[in-house]
């Protein structure tokens, strides 16, 4: 078996004007797609062939670089696109509402801290929302394709939201400017997806 490039459930142009769709070409048929080739040639003839994205991040570090950085590249935009929806944003409901509450005084106070982890992530990674071995929300980055999955993630957990701050998924339309496209990516945040994830 080998990985594949999932389909997007919108038209690249659809979370316009906050992620353009340009940007969201080339990040999804050539970014993500060569995450996807990658991946495949670095496990052919492997017993990584039979295992889920997910089972080969909870242990990666049995692994070697091209499978952590191609494989987190495959399992992160592979989140990252259910994550996004042109009728995103707004704010959360139900109990992921409650536990972002609970976890950081108010829905606010969480985009505030998200943004601080979005913005201080030095180069390439991410910034999370997790969900913790206790059950608890908690905010984390990771350089690179790494993610909570992994095994050598300095903060553990299931990802709940992930935002890609790769130069790669912002630079056409926003330059340098990272913390504005990391404002405008709450306008198209997948909230009902994120309470589906949390409810896991
Ligand atoms: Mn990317």
């Amino acid at each position: 078996m080998s990985f594949t490039l999932p389909a997007l459930t919108y038209a690249f142009d659809a979370l316009e004007p906050h992620i353009d769709a340009r940007t969201m070409e080339i990040h999804h048929g050539k970014h993500h797609q060569a995450y996807v080739t990658n991946l495949n040639n670095a496990i052919a003839g492997t017993d990584a062939e039979k295992l889920s994205i997910e089972d080969i991040c909870k242990n990666i570090s049995k692994y070697p670089m091209p499978v952590r950085n191609n494989g987190g590249g495959h399992y992160n935009h592979s989140l990252f696109w259910t994550l996004l929806s042109p009728n995103g944003g707004g704010l959360p409901t139900g109990p992921l509402a409650a536990a972002i509450d609970e976890a950081f005084g108010n829905f606010e106070e969480f985009k505030t801290k998200f943004n601080q982890a979005a913005a201080t992530r030095f180069g390439s990674g991410w910034a999370w929302l997790i969900k913790n071995a206790s059950g608890k929300l908690e905010i984390c980055s990771t350089p690179n394709q790494d993610n909570p999955l992994m095994d050598i993630a300095d903060i553990k957990g299931f990802p709940i939201i992930g935002l890609d701050v790769w130069e790669h998924a912002y630079y056409l339309h926003y330059q340098n400017r990272r913390p504005d496209y990391c404002t405008a990516w709450w306008n198209v945040v997948n909230w009902e997806e994120a309470a589906k994830r949390f409810a896991m």
